[in-house]
């Protein structure tokens, strides 16, 4: 492993995982790199959780407050929620264990926009952290850090824990090094500048972390994958959503509204994005751009063929295949992906100077436009909002997309009002299902609702959609944004009582 920990004081401190999970005591806030299952440290977690059902099992309690970039895998917040380890989780996830947890009432989960974590650290909203654990994929001669796959908050994290464990992952590629863009520019209101970046390859910053090796109290070394797992081939209906939105930049396209390299792209991650992705692979594009945070197979393969130009995100989340993809031609992606912290990948001044385009996933959508994309009947979290708001209510263009039902038609991904609202009708230009799309853009509230019933309804929900619409407008206390109060989510409580929204 000396190839990988190049400085002499920190090769010094090595130990093993069990040793550096003992450095956390119950009541830490520990920081964690990680973002969407790539880039997440592997050995210390799984030791910690151990450390924690021995504790349990004497009788004593060990949680703590566990914070990073975004989602992880089963070795870190799967591990970790099982051990019934967790006090407090932020900013996303997505592993099952944790979710159930979460909706049982016995962690608290604190769901916030990926861009503003490293800030409110900053301001000390989540008090002091005392440990942070990060990956990376070696550490330099001056104790500089190569990052590993992801970025996510670990700039932040580095600066901020009173002691760092680094996790030193051989399995990472050694050709991440020179990937990686840091900024150290930001800084706190009212000092800040405009940050220089004004095309999404542009690098701002250096290609390494900074770190005190004083502050860096072990050193672990690790030999293990990302949790990435391979794609699924869209199904039907997300290619149905797809060729939606595919005519509908066509169309832009022709107004004059968009020109054929589009605008930076952002997608969200799950097999609607994928299908759009591979549209607009086999749709004739070339020399787009992509300002995202997540770049999956789907994301390589375009860069591959030339569908995008250049690629900035604030993680590399491959299957197998994409890595040995990856490290065949390593050069040539190495010149045209941008790995960035996850408060410059998301930030809100970049998103709206480079003008994204926005794609993002839904849980429902209400007739006026206001979307949840996180809480099942307004109450069961899913993963958390993640990137989306940073990037919908930035973006040139917001996207939502979902199927029009769920759970095998039980459920209207269409409601009267929303049951939790992530992202306001203010943030939420372009609805598609499977149905069609509504662009909503230059609409006023009842307008809208009618093109959301005509285009992106099921056709099994239209009718009642249609009928408590023309009610609400007939009998509504306000006529401006109509709606029966005592109804609104009346679809909502008869899923909750009869397990489907139908009549
Ligand atoms: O659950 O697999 O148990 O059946 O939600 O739904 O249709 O597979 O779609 O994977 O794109 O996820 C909003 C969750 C959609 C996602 C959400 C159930 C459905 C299924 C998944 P099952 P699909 P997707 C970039 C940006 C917020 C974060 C974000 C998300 C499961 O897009 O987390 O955008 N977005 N980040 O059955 C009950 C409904 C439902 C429903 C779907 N109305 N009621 N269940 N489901 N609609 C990434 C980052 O920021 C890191």
């Amino acid at each position: 492993m000396n190839d990988r920990i190049r400085h002499p004081g920190l090769r010094a401190k090595r130990m093993s995982a069990d040793d550096a999970a003992a450095l956390i005591r119950p009541g830490m806030t520990v920081a964690m790199s990680g973002f969407t299952g790539a880039g997440y440290p592997k050995a210390v977690p799984q030791a910690l959780a151990a450390r924690m059902e021995r504790a349990h099992g004497n009788g004593e309690t060990f949680r703590i407050n566990v914070l990073t970039g975004a989602s992880t895998a089963p070795e870190l917040d799967g591990a970790l929620a099982r051990a019934e380890g967790v006090e407090l989780r932020l900013p996303y996830q997505s592993d099952p264990a944790m979710r159930e947890r979460i909706n049982a009432g016995t962690l608290d989960y604190l769901d916030i926009h990926l861009s503003h974590v490293a800030q409110h650290t900053w301001y000390g909203f989540f008090g002091e952290i005392d440990v942070a654990v990060v990956e990376v994929a070696g550490i330099r001669e001056d104790g500089s850090l190569i990052p590993s796959s992801s970025v996510g908050n670990n700039k932040t994290w580095l600066d901020q824990a009173q002691r760092v464990v680094l996790e030193v992952n051989r399995w990472q590629p050694a050709a991440l090094e020179g990937m990686h863009d840091i900024y150290y520019g930001t800084a706190l209101p009212p000092h800040r500048k405009p940050i220089p970046l004004v095309a999404p390859d542009d690098r701002i910053g250096e290609p390494y972390l900074r770190c005190g090796p004083d502050k860096v109290v072990a050193v672990v070394e690790t030999d293990a994958p990302d949790r990435n797992s391979p794609f699924n081939p869209p199904d039907a209906v997300s290619q149905q959503i797809a060729a939606h939105l595919l005519d509908f930049f066509a169309h832009e396209i022709q107004r004059g509204r968009l020109t054929p390299q589009l605008l930076p792209l952002q997608s969200g991650v799950g097999n609607i994005t994928n299908a759009v992705l591979a549209g607009l692979a086999s749709s004739g594009y070339r020399d787009l751009t992509a300002f995202t945070e997540v770049i999956q197979d789907g994301m390589l393969d375009l860069l591959k063929r030339g569908v995008v130009r250049v690629a900035s995100a604030t993680s590399f989340s491959l299957s197998p295949a994409g890595i040995d993809e990856f490290l065949a031609h390593v050069d040539s992606y190495r010149e045209r992906i941008v790995l960035r912290t996850q408060e410059i990948s998301n930030h809100p001044e970049l998103v709206r100077r480079l003008g994204c385009i926005a794609m993002n996933g839904m849980i429902e959508v209400d007739l006026y436009g206001n979307v949840n994309s996180t809480h099942v009947a307004g109450s069961k979290i899913m993963n958390g909002i993640g990137g989306s708001g940073d990037f919908a209510r930035n973006a040139y263009l917001s996207v939502f997309m979902s199927p029009s039902t769920a759970k095998g038609g039980a459920i209207s991904g269409i409601v009267p009002m929303a049951s939790h609202v992530d992202h306001t009708e203010h943030d939420v230009m372009v609805v598609v299902t499977e149905q069609g799309l509504a662009d909503l853009r230059g609409l006023a509230p009842k307008q809208r609702a009618q093109r959301i019933i005509d285009r992106c309804t099921h056709p099994d929900y239209r009718p009642m959609l249609q009928d408590y619409f023309d009610r609400a407008c007939r009998d509504s206390y306000g006529k401006h944004t109509p709606h029966l109060l005592d109804e609104a989510l009346s679809w909502h409580q008869r899923f909750v009582e009869t397990g489907t929204m139908r009549q």
